[in-house]
């Protein structure tokens, strides 16, 4: 089998080179630095898929002193033929000297068999200060891709291209922070262009991210659809003591139920997206909650979640389950006034308020009480009434599991829903649509989900995702 190949990234420093690295090997570990010189020594990423060792990227230090190395360079060397070798007796020399230290760490990996990866920034004019670290990596003899990154607004592409064009086999625009998965496979594609040992292994790393992407999607409609059952079938239990003579606890024993209720369905959101994040190895989002502001801005409960994600009537009719399965200030609002207070704890409905769950629209949760038996009586909240919250669920996990899979490792910024003028349900076929609500109406029933069932919901959310990827691409 031949060795996978090894990629060295290197540039000035500054230019993007950790986020190309993160981003190539999906590993949101390496610090992606505001300041220079960060990367003093070079360090390996291998990107490997079930235990195989697809390819490696060499971060390294930026050039700081290539005029003289290249200077150096040139009087050692005889002719154009013994280039490489000079390049490897610079590295020898200079090893233990510290002015030379940067030089020596992203030279050693040519030396060694590497492929460069050469990162600029296309936002700034290109300046001929670079054609001394472009001219000593033309030396090394490496097989060699040059990347335009565009860290700033401005656009000086073309004159990059044409520079870099004389000392580089290919030049690629490539954006670490934006680019698209497809824009990953390409680039690999191209690798394998300049280095013939390298074509097969590439291939096959291609092959190997592009089933692991289907197989990731695969997953997520699995967990979305664990997550769905879970919630919409939810209920918190209490079992109480009844001392003799009664009591009055109706109202403080609703409360605390539902607030229970309320956390346990946050947190059970909460776990599916650390999931979903992993299954994307996107490891370190928990500690950059605050620049995900999905997060925070909107709680499962808001108003605008129930703008963003619930679902019209019209919908809910297409699903199949006609009134039935609508939401509205029904018999539990009703009951809510009647039901609070002395009476209350003779077994039934002790309701709960409306204001609590987007507003009166949706038809919540109300309290149960069992029968006493030996002193003892259990209180029950939920499982939830109206689907229209599994919908606020789904479609929150939808977006974010969007939002997570087309992340780069090097970080994103958020891609913010635009106000559209069709819900993103609309492309989903009846079929899927029809199974989504069957399963919300067993949750809600309290019926078993058994693995057919659950199947169904499965492949249901798998339209999902794809329908919601068109509709977002479509608009962004
Ligand atoms: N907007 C934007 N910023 C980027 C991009 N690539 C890098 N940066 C930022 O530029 C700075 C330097 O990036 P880094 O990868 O650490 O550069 P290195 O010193 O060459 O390794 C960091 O603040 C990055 O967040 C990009 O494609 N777009
Ligand atoms: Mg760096």
């Amino acid at each position: 089998m031949t060795p996978a190949p090894v990629f060295a990234v290197v540039g000035h420093p500054n230019k993007g080179k950790s986020s190309v690295v993160a981003t190539l090997s999906q590993n949101d570990a390496i610090a992606i630095a505001l300041e220079p010189g960060t990367t003093r020594e070079r360090q390996a990423y291998p990107l490997t898929v079930d235990d195989r060792v697809l390819y490696t990227l060499v971060d390294t230090p930026g050039f700081q002193r290539p005029r003289r190395v290249l200077q150096w360079l040139e009087a050692h060397s005889l002719s154009a033929s013994d280039r490489a070798e000079t390049v490897a007796a610079f590295v020898t020399q200079h090893r233990d000297d510290p002015r030379f230290h940067d030089e020596c760490e992203l030279l050693a990996p040519l030396i060694d068999g590497a492929g460069i990866i050469y990162v600029v920034d296309g936002s700034v004019p290109y300046s001929s200060e670079h054609e001394a670290e472009m001219t000593v990596l033309r030396w090394t003899g490496r097989p060699s891709l040059a990347l335009i990154n565009s860290i700033g607004p401005d656009d000086h592409s073309d004159a990059w291209q044409a520079a870099l064009g004389q000392f580089f086999q290919v030049v690629r625009k490539f954006d670490a922070v934006r680019a698209p998965f497809d824009q990953h496979l390409s680039l690999l594609r191209a690798f394998g262009q300049l280095e013939p040992a390298w074509e097969q292994p590439l291939e096959q790393a291609v092959r190997f991210l592009a089933s692991q992407r289907e197989q990731r999607q695969a997953r997520s409609a699995e967990l979305i659809a664990d997550a769905l059952i879970a919630m919409m079938g939810w209920q918190e239990k209490n079992t109480l003591q009844i001392a003799a003579g009664g009591n009055d606890t109706g109202e403080s024993l609703s409360e605390t139920l539902r607030q229970r209720w309320y956390q346990h369905q946050r947190q059970r959101e909460q776990q599916l997206r650390t999931a979903i994040e992993q299954l994307y190895q996107h490891t370190r989002i928990r500690r950059q909650e605050a620049e995900l502001s999905w997060h925070s801005d909107h709680d499962l409960f808001s108003e605008d979640s129930r703008e963003a994600w619930g679902v019209s009537r019209g919908y809910l009719a297409t699903a199949g389950f006609g009134a039935g399965a609508l939401g509205g200030a029904g018999i539990d609002a009703v009951t809510f006034g009647a039901s609070l207070g002395t009476g209350a704890l003779i077994g039934g409905l002790i309701g709960a308020a409306g204001s609590y769950f987007y507003g009166d629209r949706l038809r919540f949760p109300a309290v149960k009480l069992g029968p006493i038996r030996a002193g003892l009586q259990t209180a029950t909240f939920g499982p939830v009434q109206d689907s229209q919250f599994g919908y606020v669920v789904l479609g929150r996990a939808v977006d974010h599991w969007w939002q997570i899979s087309h992340r780069n490792h090097a970080g994103r910024d958020l891609l913010d829903l635009q106000p559209a003028d069709s819900h993103w349900l609309e492309g989903l076929q009846r079929p899927y649509r029809q199974a989504i609500q069957k399963a919300f109406d067993r949750c809600r029933k309290r019926k078993e989900i058994d693995p057919a069932a659950r199947a169904d919901l499965v492949a249901a959310i798998g339209a999902v995702l794809t329908t919601y990827d068109d509709w977002r691409l479509n608009r962004t």
